[in-house]
């Protein structure tokens, strides 16, 4: 049984993944910030796998090192899977507008937290000289759209740092690839407007957005193919959207 470890599982991509991964065997590490999901989360799943709840902002350092750290009972303490998850957009503003908190909030969450838990994780992998690193990425990595500049700048440094991490981590055997979906119906939106239901609940109508388990499912393809085969970038949308600025709707 390989143990993989899920940030933001508590909703989203993340948690159709949690979900995923536990149908199909795999022991889990959830971490979140809400305590009361986790342990939810934790009750519902263990039914079927080995489940460890951890519960930190990726945003402090100190906390995620010292969380990952506590991890020593096997099969929590030997994380084959590491799924780089957690991430949200804040504002849609043009950069003169652009609000310093929705800036640091974006920088400190997609970016700097992404690296602090990679930071807490690879050592261990290194000395096993085996490990799987997913980051989830965006096709707001790849192109920019209006509006979008410093989300999608946070998203094309996810890209960017995972072909780093490739690269470094090729001499341990550490696989490192990146999944990157377009527009996935999830509270991504709610998010980003600041709980505007309305505004966010319209990103979403008049067409078929993924939904988290499309996404749940390439993760799930990426981290089962078999050890020399590594999934290094793969971009997913829904139909109905071209690119970061095509989008069909009735
Ligand atoms: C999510 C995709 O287009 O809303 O990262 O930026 S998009």
């Amino acid at each position: 049984m390989k143990t993989a470890l899920i940030t933001g599982a508590t909703s989203g991509i993340g948690l159709a993944t949690a979900q995923t991964l536990a149908d199909n065997n795999y022991a889990l590490v959830l971490c979140g910030r809400n305590e009361e999901k986790l342990a939810e989360l934790k009750e519902e799943l263990s039914e079927l796998v080995p489940v460890e709840t951890l519960c930190f902002d990726v945003r402090d350092k100190e906390k995620v090192e010292e969380q990952i750290n506590s991890l020593t009972e096997f099969p929590f303490n030997e994380i084959n899977i590491l799924i780089n998850n957690a991430g949200n957009a804040h504002g849609l503003d043009p950069i003169d507008k652009g609000n310093l908190e929705d800036w640091d909030a974006m920088m400190d969450i997609n970016v700097k937290g992404l690296l602090y838990v990679s930071h807490a994780i690879i050592p261990k992998m290194r000395e096993r000289k085996n490990g799987h690193i997913i980051n989830i990425g965006s096709t707001a990595g790849k192109e920019v759209y209006p509006n979008g500049n410093v989300y999608c700048g946070s998203k094309h440094a996810v890209d960017a740092i995972t072909t780093g991490m490739r690269l470094d981590l090729n001499p341990y055997n550490i696989r490192v690839g990146a999944v990157n979906p377009g527009l996935v119906q999830t509270n991504f939106s709610e998010v980003r407007f600041k709980g505007d239901t309305e505004r966010a609940d319209k990103v979403y109508q008049g067409y078929m957005a993924l939904q988290p388990q499309d996404v749940a499912e390439v993760i799930l393809f990426a981290v089962t193919r078999p050890p020399h085969v590594n999934i290094a970038d793969l971009t997913v949308m829904c139909t109905a959207q071209a690119s970061s600025v095509v989008l069909k709707k009735d």
